[in-house]
């Protein structure tokens, strides 16, 4: 065999056999940010099988614009321990409760972290809509396409994912939850969308309201505010990685 085929036959052989692996999961999580990528971590780690699944070719969603793209992101010493879980670096800030990272160093190592505990994140591909199944009703996984093909407008079949639980973390468009409640209107709900900044007052509720929305579905990071209608905090990171330890701990409770 000339080396082009054994390319070709290793990466469709190799990626089509974990497909098949991960088309049922424990925890699909949509979004590979600051919070998708920290609930994914603590998900692994507690044995549950995550899935994360990412459109754009890159981690860290938000992370990396930083603060008006100057490289930096402040976060609360309150989510000290879930820097150190990563070992990602911070400076004190003299006098504050307030730390600074470096926004290379934050994207890269919430990956590592989550790669390293066995999550598997997927690149390049949307999720574009959701199982449902009733008596009861319940969300049950998700519709997947790459992004190119939803980018180009052709109609194109998705997949499907099965999953005991969906978690939204895809920031500030929600879009597993709107999509949800648009073509499911029986799960009563509706985002409200996000209100303007109040750094304070946004991060306390966005951990707080982390959580279940329906059965087999919860929310996690910036889409929480979106979905209650919650102030944003701008550049400043710490509820996102306490929002996203908070949900893991949530599903490993309901899953046991
Ligand atoms: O936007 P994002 O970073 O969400 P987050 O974890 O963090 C929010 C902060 O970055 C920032 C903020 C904090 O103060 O305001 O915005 O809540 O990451 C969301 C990721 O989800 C991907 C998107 O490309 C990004 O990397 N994503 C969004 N929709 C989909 C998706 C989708 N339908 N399918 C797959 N990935």
């Amino acid at each position: 065999m000339e080396l082009e085929q054994k390319i070709t036959r290793y990466i469709v052989e190799y990626a089509s056999r974990e497909l098949v692996d991960y088309s049922n999961v424990d925890v699909v999580i949509v979004g590979a940010g600051p919070s998708g990528l920290t609930a994914s971590r603590y998900l692994s780690e507690s044995g549950y099988k995550t899935l994360v699944i990412e459109r754009r070719l890159s981690f860290g969603g938000g992370i990396g614009g930083g603060g008006m793209l100057f490289h930096k992101l402040v976060i609360e010493s309150s989510a000290l321990n879930i820097l150190n879980d990563f070992g990602i670096r911070y400076e004190e800030v003299p006098n504050e409760d307030l730390l600074v990272v470096d926004t290379a160093e934050l994207m890269a190592k919430l990956a590592a972290g989550a790669l390293d505990k066995g999550a598997k994140i997927i690149h390049g591909v949307t999720v574009d809509d959701i199982i449902y199944r009733r008596d009861p009703l319940r969300v049950s996984g998700v519709a997947i396409q790459w992004t190119p093909v939803l980018m180009s407008g052709l109609h194109v079949d998705p997949l499907f994912i099965d999953s005991r639980v969906v978690v939204d973390a895809t920031g500030h468009d929600a879009e597993v939850l709107t999509v949800a409640a648009r073509k499911i209107p029986e799960l009563n709900f509706m985002p409200e969308g996000e209100r303007s900044a109040y750094a304070e007052l946004g991060e306390r509720l966005v951990v707080e309201k982390t959580g279940k929305v329906v059965d087999g579905l919860y929310v996690t990071g910036m889409a929480v505010a979106t979905l209650y209608g919650l102030p944003r905090m701008g550049p400043i990171f710490g509820g996102m990685l306490l929002s996203g330890r908070r949900v893991a701990e949530l599903i490993a409770e309901e899953l046991g």
